[in-house]
């Protein structure tokens, strides 16, 4: 029987039968999965025995390293207008790297309440010229209000989604106020204006057809899965313009380079190019990484394994490259701290 896991508990493992009987299983993973070293992931399809043993891992859709989850239709990014202030960083951030992983995003903009209608308009003005342009879904809700909610329960109908955004931001807000499950909420620091990071696990609720991953909030992510010559690509503003270059290995920073982007760099949003330089200053700090480890192996390489080693081959030249690019794609994340 096939199952989808819900919740996973220390050991337990929370399964969902897929045709069944609305009933969560509990239960363990086979030791051969676990000599196997496999993973389980909530959002995972497994085949299971006995109503309460996970024996099989079935392929994944798509999947995510943090939060970590796989088989999403949709990540609802959600930011709040204020308390705290939409961090267009910080929202760049997730959107590169959740078109890095495929996987197509909702924005949700929160608290509108907090905003009086001038200031609202003007921050949802800006906010749709920067990223209706590429192509977002976009709502503006009020968890507090309820307002707003009708618009995004359309589009997130009959879907897998998940909830990414900063603590504090409302995500388990706007959760109780679509669904009557009801899940912690925290308050936001009156000194820093920032969440306390309330909701500590990940699990899938259930509602009218939409299943939501609710998961705790996170902010630090870093550009060390991507070299800085592919990072352009995260972006469509550049992407579009990239062919036009001089160089087809154009970082797009050197105005001396007869770079397209920089000439075309008044039809960017300043934010969005702002949040380019700084990813890239982060790619480039990573590949220098990598770059001075395979150094570092191959010069092991050199003195230990062969002595008669004269001048690296072709073939361990080429073999060095490819250890940046899998380096690269060890995807690292440094968490903000929990407390
Ligand atoms: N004014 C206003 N306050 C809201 C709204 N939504 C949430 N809040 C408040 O913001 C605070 C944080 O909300 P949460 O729902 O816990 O935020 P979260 O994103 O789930 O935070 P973490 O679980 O820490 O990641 C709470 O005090 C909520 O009452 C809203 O639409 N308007
Ligand atoms: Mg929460
Ligand atoms: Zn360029």
């Amino acid at each position: 029987m096939q199952g989808q896991v819900y919740k996973i508990h220390s050991d337990f493992y929370y399964v969902k039968p897929i045709d069944g009987n609305d009933v969560i299983l509990t239960c363990k993973l086979r030791e051969v999965l676990k000599k196997q070293k496999i993973k389980i992931k909530v959002g995972d399809i497994v085949e299971i025995e006995n109503d309460s043993a996970i024996v099989g891992l079935l392929e994944r859709k798509n999947t995510l390293p943090r939060p970590n989850v796989s088989n999403l239709d949709l990540v609802v990014v959600v930011s709040s207008l204020l308390e705290p202030a939409v961090d267009y960083i910080q929202l760049d951030r997730y959107l590169t790297f959740l078109k890095f992983h495929k996987i197509p995003v909702l924005l949700c903009f929160n608290k509108d309440d907090l905003l009086d209608k001038n200031s609202f308009e003007k921050a949802q003005k800006e906010i749709l010229s920067i990223y209706k342009p590429l192509g977002y879904d976009i709502v503006f809700t009020s968890a507090l209000l309820k307002s707003g909610l009708g618009d995004f329960k359309e589009l997130i109908k009959g879907k897998t989604i998940v909830f990414l955004g900063l603590s504090g931001v409302g995500k388990s807000s706007i959760l109780n106020a679509l669904s009557k499950k009801i899940l912690r909420v925290g308050s936001v620091s009156q000194k820093n204006k920032r969440g306390t990071h309330t909701t500590r696990h990940c699990e899938i609720i259930e509602f009218e057809g939409i299943k939501i991953m609710d998961t705790p909030g996170f902010s630090r992510l870093t550009f060390d899965f991507i070299l800085p010559k592919d990072l352009g690509d995260l972006f469509d503003e550049i992407k579009n313009l990239k062919s036009l270059c001089k160089y087809s290995d154009c970082l797009h920073t050197d105005e001396d380079e007869d770079c397209a982007v920089i000439k075309n760099l008044n039809k960017i949003p300043i934010s969005r190019y702002q949040s380019y330089l700084s990813f890239l200053k982060e790619a480039k700090e990573f590949k220098q990484k990598v770059t001075n480890e395979s150094q570092k192996e191959e010069d092991f390489v050199k003195k230990h394994l062969d002595k008669n080693f004269v001048k690296i081959s072709s073939k361990k030249r080429s073999l060095s490259r490819k250890k940046i690019k899998q380096n690269t794609r060890n995807i690292h994340y440094s968490e903000e701290s929990d407390d």
